[in-house]
C-alpha cells in the first residue's frame, strides 16, 4: 500500500491525512496506531458477554454454546449484556449531568457575588426558565431569581421528586407513555445511582426491567442534566445566534500565539476567551514577536465557544492529537470528557504546554491549575500570559499548518431557529406538510477509529440533504460537516430542490449547527415543540437521529434518551449487545411497541441514509402527508 493510500484509509479529511504523515515522520503514535495494536479486540467484550462486576468473576459466556453459559453467580447472557449496557448509560448520563451541575454551581456563585468575571448574559432566558421551575420572578432582582433557580435546579438532582421539572416540555402523550411504563425520571442523580445499584450482583436480574431503567436513566440525562447544562450555559454565556467562523487545522496561525481549549464545559473556556481579548495581554503577545493571540477550540468546548462567540474550530475527536503535531500550539487547556490521556505525552515532544483545569479530571504529563468560580478570571489571565511566554519556545522548523480553513455558520439555538422562521414554527410545519422539507434528522456524536474519520457523518448528511431532509447536528458530527463545507448557505446547492428553496428563502444552510453534546437537548426541545404545535406525540413526527461514528458512553445515553423520547435512532458502530438475542430484539424492534421508536445499527452511511429516508416517509404517510412509497 502506498503512503497516500495508507492515510486515505484512515480519514477523509485533507488536514488529517497531511498531519498523519507528519506524525509518522515525527515518531508520534496516534489513536489509529494504538487501535491497530489492540486488534483483535476481545470478542467476549465486543458481544457484551464479559462481566467483572464482582470478585467471584471475572466471568464470560461462550457465544457458541459450548463453554459456560452462566457466570459464577448464575447470570446468563441476557443479564450480563443488559447490565453492561445499563452501566454504559449510567456513565454517560453521569458525565453530562455532572457537567450540568458544575454550571448550576457557577450560576449560584454568580447570584451570590462570588464569581468575578461571570455574569447573567441572557436575562430573558433566566426569567423564562425560572418560571418553568416555579420561581416567582415579578419584582425580584436578577440575582435573587438566579439564586432561586440554582437551588430549584439542584433539587432536580436529588431524590425527593416524582418527576424532573423540565419533563413538562415534553408532549402530554409522551409523558403518559413514561408514566405508564414507570420510567418517568425522578432525580438526575437518583436514576444513575439506582442503575449502579440494580447492576450490582444479586439485584435486578430481569434483563428487560434493567433496560427499562436504562431508558429512565437516559431520560434523566436528556430532560434533566444535559437540559440544565444547556439552559444554564445560555443564561450565563448568552443564547447562541447565527455566527460565522472557520474550521479545520488551518485556523491555527503561524504568526500568532495559538491557544486551544478542549473538552466540554464552557466555564473555563469563557474566561480564557476574555483573557485572550485582554488588551494588555494582546500587547504582551506583540512584544514577544507575535501578531496577536489566536484562540481556537476542539470538540465540544470548542463547539460552545463557536456557537456563542464565533471562535474558530480546529477539529473533532480524532484530530485532537494531530493539532499538537502542527508544532504551532503554545498551550492547550482541557476541562473534561473526550480528552485522550495520550495528549500530555504527545505535547512533550513539542513546545506545547498542556494544562488541566478541573479537580475531577487530571491527566499524565499535564500541568494542573484548578479553576473555581472565584479564581477563574485571574487564573485565566495568568495562563494566557504563560502561553504568550511560550511563543518564543516554538521550533519554526517543526511548524506545519497544512490547509486553508473552511467557512461555516454556527449558532442555531432553538431561539435562533425560531427567529429565522419569523417567530413561529408555522413556516417550518408548512414546508414539512408541503413536502419541500420531508423531515428532520439529528446527526450527532463522536469519531471512532473503527470508522473512517468523518466519512460516516459527511456521507450520511449529504445523502439526507439531497433527499430534502433538514439536518441538525451537534458535537464532533457538526465539526465534520463544517469541514466538509456543508454549513454555509451555498451548500443549499447540494440539497434537493425543496430544501434548497427553503434554505435560500430563510438564508440558512441545509445543515444547522445546534451545538455541543449536551446541546442535543435542543433537538429534544425543538421536536417536542413541533409535536405540541401539531397535537401529536414526538414519535409521530418525520424525525430521526443518527450517531454514525459514536464511541463514548455519553453517546449511549444520548441515543437512549432519543429513542426513549420516541425518536428512531441509527448507530454506526455496534454497541456491545450482540451476545443477547433478547436484548437485540428489544432494542431494535420490541421498543417500538412500548416507546414508539427503536434503535438500528448500520455502519455503512449510505445504508443508514436509506433507513432514515424510509422511516421519514413512513411517518409522513401515517400523518396523512404526501409521501414517497419506498421499497
Ligand atoms: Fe461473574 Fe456474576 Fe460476578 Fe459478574 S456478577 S463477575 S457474572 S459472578
Ligand atoms: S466531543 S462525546 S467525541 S461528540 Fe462532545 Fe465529540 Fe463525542 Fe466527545
Amino acid at each position: 500500500m502506498s503512503e497516500k493510500e495508507k492515510y486515505e484509509e484512515l480519514t477523509i479529511t485533507e488536514d488529517g491525512k497531511l498531519m498523519l504523515k507528519k506524525a509518522e515522520a515525527d515518531g508520534i503514535e496516534t489513536v489509529w496506531d494504538r487501535y491497530k495494536k489492540q486488534l483483535p479486540q476481545c470478542g467476549y467484550c465486543e458481544l457484551g458477554l464479559s462481566c467483572r462486576n464482582c470478585a467471584m468473576g471475572p466471568c464470560r459466556i461462550d457465544p457458541f454454546g459450548e463453554g459456560p453459559q452462566k457466570g459464577v453467580c448464575g447470570a446468563d447472557a441476557d443479564i450480563i449484556v443488559a447490565r453492561n449496557l445499563g452501566r454504559m448509560i449510567a456513565a454517560g448520563a453521569a458525565a453530562h449531568s455532572d457537567h450540568g451541575r458544575d454550571l448550576v454551581e457557577v450560576l449560584r456563585n454568580v447570584a451570590e457575588g462570588k464569581a468575578p468575571g461571570y455574569e447573567i448574559r441572557d436575562e430573558d432566558k433566566l426569567r423564562r426558565v425560572a418560571v418553568e421551575y416555579g420561581v416567582e420572578v415579578d419584582g425580584k432582582s436578577t440575582q435573587d431569581i438566579a439564586k432561586e433557580l440554582a437551588y430549584a435546579m439542584e433539587e432536580d438532582y436529588g431524590t425527593r421528586k416524582k418527576a424532573l421539572t423540565l419533563l413538562k416540555r415534553a408532549p402530554e402523550k409522551r409523558r403518559q407513555i413514561w408514566d405508564k411504563l414507570g420510567i418517568t425520571p425522578r432525580g438526575i442523580d437518583r436514576e444513575t445511582s439506582e442503575m449502579m445499584h440494580r447492576t450490582h450482583m444479586g439485584v435486578d436480574n430481569d434483563w428487560a426491567n434493567l433496560l427499562l431503567h436504562g431508558l429512565r436513566n437516559a431520560l434523566s440525562d436528556g430532560w434533566g442534566g444535559s437540559m440544565i447544562a444547556t439552559e444554564v450555559s445560555d443564561i450565563l454565556f448568552g443564547t447562541p445566534k447565527p455566527t460565522e467562523s472557520t474550521v479545520n487545522l488551518g485556523v491555527l496561525k503561524e504568526d500568532e500565539v495559538n491557544i486551544v481549549v478542549h473538552g466540554h464545559n464552557p466555564v473555563v473556556s469563557e474566561m480564557i476567551y476574555q483573557a485572550a481579548n485582554d488588551e494588555e495581554l494582546i500587547n504582551l503577545a506583540k512584544e514577544k514577536g507575535a501578531r496577536g493571540i489566536n484562540l481556537v477550540g476542539l470538540c465540544c468546548t470548542g463547539n460552545e465557544l463557536l456557537m456563542r462567540r464565533g471562535i474558530p474550530m480546529a477539529g473533532n475527536h480524532l484530530m485532537t492529537e494531530l493539532v499538537i503535531v502542527t508544532g504551532a500550539v503554545e498551550m492547550i487547556l482541557v476541562d473534561y470528557q473526550c480528552i485522550m490521556p495520550s495528549l500530555g505525552h504527545i505535547a512533550s515532544c513539542y513546545h506545547t504546554k498542556m494544562v488541566s483545569t478541573s479537580d475531577k479530571a487530571k491527566y499524565p504529563e499535564m500541568e494542573h491549575h484548578e479553576f473555581h468560580p472565584h479564581n477563574a478570571r485571574e487564573l485565566a489571565k495568568k495562563l494566557v500570559r504563560e502561553a504568550i511566554e511560550n511563543f518564543s519556545n516554538r521550533t519554526p522548523g517543526k511548524v506545519y499548518i497544512p490547509v486553508e480553513p473552511i467557512k461555516l455558520t454556527s449558532g442555531f439555538s432553538v431561539e435562533a431557529i425560531l427567529e429565522a422562521l419569523g417567530g413561529s414554527l408555522e413556516p417550518l410545519i408548512n414546508v414539512i406538510k408541503e413536502g419541500k422539507v420531508r423531515g428532520i434528522a439529528g446527526i450527532v456524536g463522536c469519531n471512532n477509529p473503527k470508522i473512517k474519520h468523518d466519512l460516516g457523518h459527511v456521507t450520511l448528511t449529504k445523502r439526507l440533504i439531497e433527499n430534502d431532509i433538514l439536518v441538525v447536528d451537534t458535537g464532533c458530527a457538526a465539526i465534520a460537516n463544517g469541514k466538509a463545507g456543508l454549513k454555509v448557505l451555498e451548500a443549499a446547492n447540494m440539497a434537493g430542490n425543496g430544501l434548497k428553496e427553503v434554505c435560500n428563502l430563510l438564508k440558512i444552510p441545509p445543515v444547522l449547527h445546534v451545538g455541543s453534546c449536551v446541546d442535543n437537548v435542543r433537538i429534544l426541545v425543538a421536536v417536542a415543540a413541533l409535536a405540541n404545535e401539531l397535537g401529536v406525540d414526538m414519535s409521530d413526527l418525520p424525525v430521526a437521529g443518527a450517531a454514525p461514528e459514536w464511541y463514548s458512553e455519553k453517546a449511549v445515553s444520548i441515543g437512549s434518551y432519543m429513542v426513549g423520547s420516541g425518536i428512531f435512532t441509527v448507530l454506526g458502530p455496534m454497541p456491545p449487545i450482540l451476545g443477547s438475542k433478547n436484548v437485540v430484539q428489544l432494542l431494535t424492534s420490541g421498543l417500538s411497541e412500548i416507546v414508539g421508536a427503536t434503535f438500528a445499527v448500520e455502519p455503512d452511511p449510505e445504508k443508514a441514509a436509506t433507513l432514515i429516508i424510509k422511516h421519514i416517509e413512513k411517518k409522513r404517510k401515517s400523518l396523512g402527508l404526501p409521501y414517497n412509497e419506498l421499497v
